[in-house]
């Protein structure tokens, strides 16, 4: 069955003590072997010269095929703001050999690689690598996951339809994106965010939905419509927050959040009557011009055109 084993912390073992019984011990614990760990201690020294720290490393059989490879990702010791690049970093996988490590696999990134991953994510007893990544910022946008698997012998970004159109135009990066298995068959849907009101009208951060892809015969489809319990979950959540806050422009935020759920869901109609009772009440409309004479800010019906142009009824 699948193995996965996190390795670090032996590293320090080999760093920080020297060799003898203990050291024994942990090897034969993690059983781990001595040589493959020599070889790869002079590979992270490489990468060390080149200005490279190692960050995360997993040896794992990705397949089950009692072939095991080492995934790591490589990050730069000390980042370089001033030349415009602070935050990239390298995700390297070798296959793990008797006599050591060799080169499979690798793959630069523009942005900092914050986590590694390496599970099952479909439920067919082959593991998936999964990386978080971050742009460092706060925005939606800039942070996200990229899914690889082994297909055909190669290692390959899990395909994604449609595709997710990320500022990188690398494909597998998928921004503002997380796996969760929504409706517990153990496997994981992918959540990736609706960024089109972003930084749009109130908030950068206000008007949201999910996306929400299902996996399909080796890949990841939008599939929104098949998870209306996860929609009503979102429509009920937003509803008790316009109950707590009605007054604009935060119940804006919310009830333009609320059409997106109910939209995804499949069920537009329904979601536009609920915005509708929200918006076109005395008592936002009183806030909303009220707001619009401190602050610039759209007439409503021009908020109500753009929302129904990108999301039609
Ligand atoms: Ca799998
Ligand atoms: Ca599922």
């Amino acid at each position: 069955m699948k193995r996965k084993r996190r390795i670090w912390r032996y590293f320090f073992f080999i760093l920080l003590i020297p060799f003898g019984c203990l050291l024994v011990l942990q090897y034969a614990q993690a059983g781990i072997n001595v040589q493959i760990l020599n070889s790869f201690s002079d590979e992270i020294q490489e990468w060390e010269n080149k200005g490279y720290e190692l960050d995360e490393v997993v040896i794992t059989d990705l397949m089950c095929l009692q072939e095991e490879y080492m995934i790591s990702i490589f990050s730069p010791i000390e980042t370089d703001i001033l030349a415009g690049k602070p935050y990239y970093g390298i995700l390297k996988i070798y296959v793990v050999q008797e006599d050591g490590i060799a080169p499979f696999f690798e793959k630069e990134f523009d942005y900092r690689l914050r986590d590694l991953e390496v599970r099952d994510i479909d439920d067919d007893f082959n593991n998936e690598i999964i990386v978080e990544w971050s742009g460092g910022g706060t925005y939606w946008m800039v942070n996200g996951i990229a899914i690889f698997e082994m297909r055909d012998g190669c290692i390959v970004p899990v395909k994604v339809i449609p595709p997710i159109i990320s500022w990188s135009e690398d494909s597998s990066l998928i921004p503002s994106a997380y796996l969760a298995d929504l409706d517990g068959d153990r496997v994981c849907e992918l959540l990736v965010v609706d960024t089109t009101f972003e930084n749009t009208y109130i908030s950068a951060r206000g008007i949201k939905a999910w996306r929400v892809f299902s996996w399909e015969n080796g890949y990841y489809q939008e599939n929104c419509s098949s998870f209306p319990f996860y929609y009503e979950k979102k429509i009920d959540e937003l509803k008790k927050k316009l109950v707590l806050y009605p007054a604009a422009p935060i119940s804006l935020v919310f009830a333009m959040s609320l059409y997106l759920n109910y939209y995804y869901k499949g069920e537009a109609k329904e979601g536009f009557k609920e915005f509708t009772k929200f918006i076109f009440n005395e008592e936002f409309m009183a806030s909303w011009e009220a707001e619009r004479k401190l602050v610039e800010r759209e007439p409503l019906s021009d908020i109500v055109e753009d929302l129904l142009s990108k999301y039609p009824l």
